[in-house]
């Protein structure tokens, strides 16, 4: 193993290697180069500031992902010739199981999580983690026949030799923008997910996403819109001309579950699953928490907690999903992000709006540029959300968690978010 680390990367035992960040990925990259016996630095800028003198001679920097790249002493130490080498890397470059990964501005964990159900529903032994929890290299079995990993855009744009089987990037919308200067920077980082030669899962209805389409590589195509490799058509998932299952088998919310259901199939197929046993695991598949998630039905309305749409296009994505008016909970810390992009669907499918966290003037403001008044709320926390929904609200009507923003201002983080949500819903009504 010493000699392919050797080989890729030029890491020996004489090499000063410099791993920051002490949360989950510099722990499971710590326990791995200790395994190895290399000797390496460990720093954390909640212990101590991360100063020159630290990363001075450095000839290997291996970074967590919320750790910038752009923090001064790093760009410094990358401009003085450090190699840059992620997790990701170290687990891609050992590993001989196939990897299957996946990316994209939403329904990573979604995906995933139904990647790694449908190879246990085939009976392989798989590894599913990454930005999902846990971290690739703790994920390192000898035994292992597959694995399954979640990649955020901060990991792909650190790593340099990930190979995958297949590999796909699900969908492109603004997020993130705080730390990639733009969209295409941020598409950029998504692309390295296609590195090496494995196939790739393409969502034909996403133009920056087919436009990373490669004519020499094998490639399979989902769309929810028109005819592709996996495909939606009279509410049947298609293969082909297979019917692979109605979508109403799907025990999933939201139209956009019918792509991740397609996106799945796609890299299962491209993985060698068995179709019939990856239908199977799909139509047992469990919502997961804070996504769609239906909490409760008090006083005759329905609470969605939708928390873990933290960027705009899930919140489209999840007000798309609806027929009928809804009363949108959003706001947050919003990352840079537009918000006048919200405010047309917002018009089409929410008859109030309840605003919460840092950023919710900007919410207000974009909605102030629309020719209708659409009666808008501020809440200070999820209690006040719960009774201004309920005050407004008729029996039927839906408020939906979807805040289109990050949780960071206000809470732990999303999950804190939707689980305030459900406690104040619990707690304030009979
Ligand atoms: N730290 C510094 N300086 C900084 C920032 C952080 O020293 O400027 C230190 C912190 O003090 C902390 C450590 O770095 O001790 C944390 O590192 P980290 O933020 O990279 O977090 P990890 O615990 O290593 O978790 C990371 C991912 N976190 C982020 O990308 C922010 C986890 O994704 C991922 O599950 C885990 O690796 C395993 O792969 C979380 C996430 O929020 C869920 N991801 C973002 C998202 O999904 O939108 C991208
Ligand atoms: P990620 O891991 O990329 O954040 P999740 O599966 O956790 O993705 O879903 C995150 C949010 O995005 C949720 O609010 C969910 O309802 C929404 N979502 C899931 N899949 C999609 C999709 N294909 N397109 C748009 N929004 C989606």
């Amino acid at each position: 193993m010493k000699k392919i680390l050797e080989e890729k990367f030029n890491l020996t035992a004489d090499s000063k290697i410099v791993v920051v960040g002490e949360g989950i990925t510099g722990t499971s990259v710590a326990k791995f180069l200790e395994t190895l016996a290399f000797p390496f630095l460990i720093v954390d800028s909640r212990k101590a500031s991360f100063t020159f003198e630290t990363f001075k001679g450095a000839t290997h920097l291996i970074v967590s992902p919320g750790v910038s790249l752009a923090e001064p002493t790093i760009a410094d130490a990358l401009k003085n010739g450090a190699k840059l080498v992620s997790d990701i890397d170290l687990f891609a470059a050992i590993v001989t199981a196939p990897i299957v990964a996946i990316t994209g501005a939403n329904g990573k964990s979604t995906v995933t999580t139904m990647l790694g159900d449908m190879a246990r529903t085939c009976g392989k032994n798989v590894g599913v983690g990454g930005n999902l929890g846990k971290p690739a290299l703790d994920l390192l079995d000898p035994a292992a026949e597959l694995y399954v990993l979640e990649l955020s855009s901060f990991q792909l744009e650190r790593s340099h030799v990930l190979n995958a089987a297949a590999a796909t990037v699900l969908n492109i919308s603004a997020d993130h923008l705080d730390r990639h200067d733009d969209l295409d920077n941020y598409a950029q980082a998504k692309q390295v997910i296609f590195s090496g030669d494995g196939v790739m899962v393409l969502n034909a209805d996403d133009e920056r996403v087919l436009a990373m389409h490669d004519a020499l590589r094998k490639t399979f195509t989902f769309s929810i819109k028109k005819p592709a490799d996996f495909y939606l058509a009279d509410n049947k998932l298609m293969h082909g001309e297979d019917v692979l299952m109605p979508l109403s088998e799907l025990p999933l919310e939201g139209k956009h579950n019918a792509a991740n259901a397609l996106a799945a199939l796609a890299l299962g197929t491209a993985v060698s699953l068995d179709s019939a046993l990856c239908v199977k695991a799909l139509k047992n598949f469990k919502a997961l928490n804070h996504r769609m998630q239906k909490v409760s039905t008090k006083n005759s309305m329905n609470w969605v907690n939708d928390s873990k749409a933290t960027n705009i296009g899930a919140c489209i994505a999840a007000l798309e999903g609806y027929d009928e008016k809804v009363i949108l909970v959003a706001g947050g810390e919003g990352k840079g992000q537009d918000m006048n992009e919200l405010t047309p669907v917002i018009q089409a499918k929410a008859k109030a709006v309840i605003l919460i966290g840092k950023d919710a003037p900007l919410i207000e403001n974009a909605l102030n540029t629309l020719p209708e008044i659409i009666p808008t709320y501020h809440a200070n926390d999820m209690q006040e959300v719960v009774a201004i929904a309920a005050h407004v609200g008729r029996a039927g009507d839906t408020v939906l968690l979807s805040p289109a923003c990050a949780s960071l201002d206000q809470y732990k983080n999303y999950q804190d978010r939707g689980n305030q949500f459900a406690l104040a819903i619990e707690a304030l009504l009979v």
